[in-house]
């Protein structure tokens, strides 16, 4: 229910509230709510990078964890140019179903050139979310600078906003019931928790421990410098989208969730809440940032491989770029790990090191991913007040 929301829900919203602020000051509380959001992420990615140094789960003893073959040919630069052409769609409709993904097609056997691989496309379906993000923000700036005569397209962005919020409100009210059977269905699918938390056990510990250092120290102290206001309290108000995110493990799914809880417990103005959370909700992965950082060391670490600086600042960029471009990526999950294993030359199939625990992994990371959504839209509502 929460997921067909989405939608219409981002692109009204994200229209809606970038038509009815002032050029400049959208201008100014996209800029702050940017310069938040890369903060943040490096600050996780530099955390998980020590956490996981200092910890040191991996033993070198790849042989008694199982393994599985996938394969796809992909490399990094294709994956980040798909990105950025995934920003600009040509077909909006097809945009609401289908991404835009490279192909890499091997040499035809019996051409007698073997060398030469054949770079395709295709579209593979989900929603091209970053193409919407960024053509509603587009059209949001031109209804912003068009004065009067945009007015009445902006009054029904707002009243789809709005109507999406109260059907919203309405799926709350199932939230107890969803999160709980969501969780149950998957602690009921499991073989043994000693089996999946055996062997990985350290490895998931070390994860939450960074997890937990970001979202209840690193970011509440953020909070608490700029706002002077508790960070804690601001966090209980944003229980029921904490909760949301944990069942679903989707933020995006969350994203109606936490921007009512934003606006009707936190007080946050409301075009604050509606421009700055879908972009959050799309870039502003701090959980999963951390994530890929202490996975591909880890994965390094069982496989016996020491990490130069170097190497360590290479992870550090591609995990803070795989977060930021998740939501621009076709099957994201899988393919932005393989990228940061690439960067310290690790295989595609090492992945399959760390999916026992993934699924729950996901549940942790997705919760700080919309804490960190959240505390940024208090801090940019904060330092925006007096101009609004
Ligand atoms: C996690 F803002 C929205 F609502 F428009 C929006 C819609 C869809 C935002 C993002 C997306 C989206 O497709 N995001 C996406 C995220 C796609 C693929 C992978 C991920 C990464 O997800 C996180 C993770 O696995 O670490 C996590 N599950 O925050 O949702």
């Amino acid at each position: 229910m929460l997921k067909s929301l989405i939608l219409p829900l981002i692109v009204s919203s994200l229209i809606s509230a970038i038509g009815s602020l002032d050029l400049s000051l959208s201008g100014k509380i996209g800029y702050r709510a940017v310069c938040y959001y890369l903060a943040t992420t490096i600050c996780a990615v530099i955390l998980g990078i020590i956490v996981v140094t200092i910890v040191h789960p991996g033993r070198g003893d790849s042989e008694s964890i199982a393994r599985a073959g996938i394969s796809r040919n992909v490399t990094t630069v294709d994956t980040l140019m798909d990105l950025f052409r995934n920003m600009f769609p040509p077909n909006l409709v097809q945009a609401c179903i289908q991404q835009y993904r490279t192909l890499l097609l091997a040499p035809l056997k019996g051409t007698g050139d073997i060398h030469t691989w054949t770079m395709s496309h295709e579209y593979v379906s989900g929603t091209n979310i970053l193409g919407l993000v960024v053509f509603s923000t587009a059209l949001g700036i031109s209804l912003g600078k068009m004065g009067s005569s945009a007015e009445p397209l902006i009054t029904f962005f707002q009243g789809m906003s709005g109507a999406m919020m109260t059907i919203t409100n309405w799926v709350i009210w199932f939230s107890p019931v969803g999160v709980f059977f969501l969780v149950s269905s998957k602690i009921l699918e499991m073989e043994s928790f000693s089996v999946v938390i055996g062997q990985l056990g350290m490895y998931f510990m070390t994860v939450l421990f960074g997890l937990s250092l970001h979202g209840f120290i690193v970011l509440p102290i953020m909070f608490l410098i700029v706002t002077r206001k508790s960070p804690f309290r601001y966090l209980t108000n944003m229980g029921q989208a904490l909760a949301t995110a944990f069942g679903t493990a989707s933020s995006s799914a969350t994203l109606p969730v936490a921007i009512s809880c934003l606006e009707d417990k936190n007080h946050i103005d409301s075009r604050v809440a509606r421009f700055v959370m879908p972009i959050g909700a799309t870039i502003n992965m701090d959980g999963t940032a951390l994530y890929e950082a202490v996975a591909a060391i880890f994965i390094a670490q069982v496989r016996g491989i020491s990490l130069s600086l170097g190497s360590l600042v290479a992870v550090s960029i591609t995990a803070t770029a795989a977060s930021i471009g998740a939501a621009g990526i076709p099957q994201a999950g899988l393919v932005t790990m393989v990228m940061v294993l690439d960067t310290v030359g690790l295989p595609a199939e090492d992945v399959t090191l760390i999916i026992a625990v993934d699924w729950l992994l996901d549940r942790f990371r997705t919760t700080i991913n919309v804490m960190g959504d959240s505390l940024g839209a208090g801090i940019v509502n904060h330092l925006s007040k007096g101009e609004l």
